[in-house]
């Protein structure tokens, strides 16, 4: 990644980062960190990464590598430090002081985009709230969007003679914002209920961030969800309906999950979260072009958030997507890696015909075969069946309608009056 520091545009970029990383398992990466810093705007002009079994406690790194890591700066001209790991306050002011550099670290570089993506209000609060907590617990300012200051990430806020004092604003803020989050929650669970109501099959996409969720949502529903190249596109919640075999499901759109996404961020989007959780059915997209080693880290990072929000346990369908970028001998292989993985691209419509009809087999599973009867006097109940069972074979009869059709075992109680035997 050094060759980066003779690119021009590197050299004019207003902010440049050396990224550092501890490596405990021999097989560190920082390819991840360097998304996350492009996306932020920041370019990178190095990497320093020293394995030892842990960080040091005070410094993160020993003093001989603090030493590399200080030449390295000099030697790329970077002037910000950007750290893979959540720093402890004190292991940031030390670094500070020993490498004369403003030092970020992982979480600081996601809030940032969280806070430069956030477009509904919900989505501000909740991203408001994350950061607050984070300043919070390292002393530091209000938190004011520096980016748009001019001054880049990374740099401080407020002197710290003014910390006392927005210490204490901060925290009348955070409960503020936990008010009107619950406010804001209350009405999205008036929706949700209200969906719920309807009985249809809910299904919820999820996955890595960037592994082209939202244009899958479009394609299966032809939803117009903004679509980018970059980490954390999409923030808020938007639910669709899609048809398949005269039944309609509800699929829902919502943030993109990371390795190591900041339990402030989990913790604040509790709300947005949820839509994942509630669904019957979790389509698990991962991008299919990005190597065996990627998609099993990306895996990974989406396993470990699906059990952090409680939905570990939910039905899924593994989508291995944009398979367009892959040649036969690559779809070959991964079909002998993810046998259980449904390979689609959603740029070209390749294989969303088979995800639709495992959408359906995965609720088959929860339905039932049954006759029904419903006299010509209840007409309206017609209707309620068709919302709720899709596809009707109907045949009229002496005394009524002789419906055949599969209902969700949970809602045969609606129509248990009608059995027909
Ligand atoms: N070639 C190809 N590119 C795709 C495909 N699906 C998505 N992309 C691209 O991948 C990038 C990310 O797509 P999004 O749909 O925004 O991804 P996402 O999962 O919603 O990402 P976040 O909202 O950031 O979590 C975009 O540049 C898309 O054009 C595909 O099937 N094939
Ligand atoms: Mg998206």
């Amino acid at each position: 990644m050094s060759e980066s520091v003779d690119n021009s545009k590197t050299r004019r970029a207003k902010q440049r980062a050396m990224m550092i990383a501890v490596d405990t398992t021999g097989d560190a990466s920082l390819s991840e960190l360097g998304e996350l810093l492009r996306t932020a705007g920041v370019a990178t002009v190095g990497e320093v990464i020293q394995r030892r079994s842990e960080p040091d406690p005070d410094r993160y790194f020993g003093h001989g590598k603090l030493d590399e890591v200080k030449e390295e700066i000099k030697r790329t001209g970077a002037n910000l430090v950007a750290c893979d790991d959540e720093l402890a306050p004190r292991q940031e002011r030390n670094l500070e002081a020993a490498l004369e550099v403003p030092v970020i670290d992982r979480t600081a570089v996601i809030l940032d985009i969280f806070a430069d993506h956030a477009h509904s209000a919900e989505g501000k609060l909740q991203v408001e709230l994350a950061q607050l907590e984070y300043n919070l617990a390292r002393m530091r300012g209000l938190w004011t969007h520096l980016e748009r200051l001019g001054a880049g990430i990374g740099t401080r806020g407020p002197g710290e003679s003014q910390i006392e004092t927005d210490r204490r604003l901060a925290r009348d803020r955070i409960a503020a914002l936990r008010r009107r989050l619950r406010h804001v929650e209350q009405n999205r669970g008036v929706m949700r209920s209200r969906r719920q109501d309807s009985s249809l099959p809910q299904v919820a996409l999820a996955g890595y961030t960037n592994a082209g969720k939202s244009t899958l949502m479009n394609a299966l529903t032809g939803a117009d969800v903004s679509v980018g190249n970059r980490l954390f596109h999409t923030l808020d919640p938007t639910t669709r309906a899609f048809e398949y075999e005269s039944r309609r499901y509800l699929l829902t759109d919502t943030v993109g999950f990371i390795e190591k996404l900041p339990h402030q961020l989990v913790e604040a989007f509790k709300a947005t979260l949820e839509e994942t959780v509630l669904a019957d059915l979790i389509l698990h997209v991962v991008d299919g072009s990005a190597g065996e080693e990627r998609i099993e880290a990306e895996m990974a990072a989406a396993d470990a958030v699906l059990n952090e929000i409680g939905a570990g346990d939910k039905p899924r369908i593994f989508v291995l997507n944009k398979i367009d970028l892959l040649d036969e001998e690559e779809r070959a292989e991964a079909r002998i890696a993810h046998p259980e993985a449904i390979q689609v691209s959603a740029v070209t419509g390749e294989g969303l015909e088979t995800l639709r009809a495992a959408t359906e087999k995965a609720f088959e599973e929860t339905m039932a075969a049954v006759e029904l009867l419903v006299p010509y006097s209840e007409g309206s109940r017609l209707h309620e069946l068709h919302e709720v069972a899709g596809k009707v074979d109907r045949e009229d009869g002496p005394e009524g309608v002789l419906v055949r059709t599969r209902l969700p075992l949970g809602e045969m109680h609606r129509f248990a009056d009608l059995v027909h035997d």
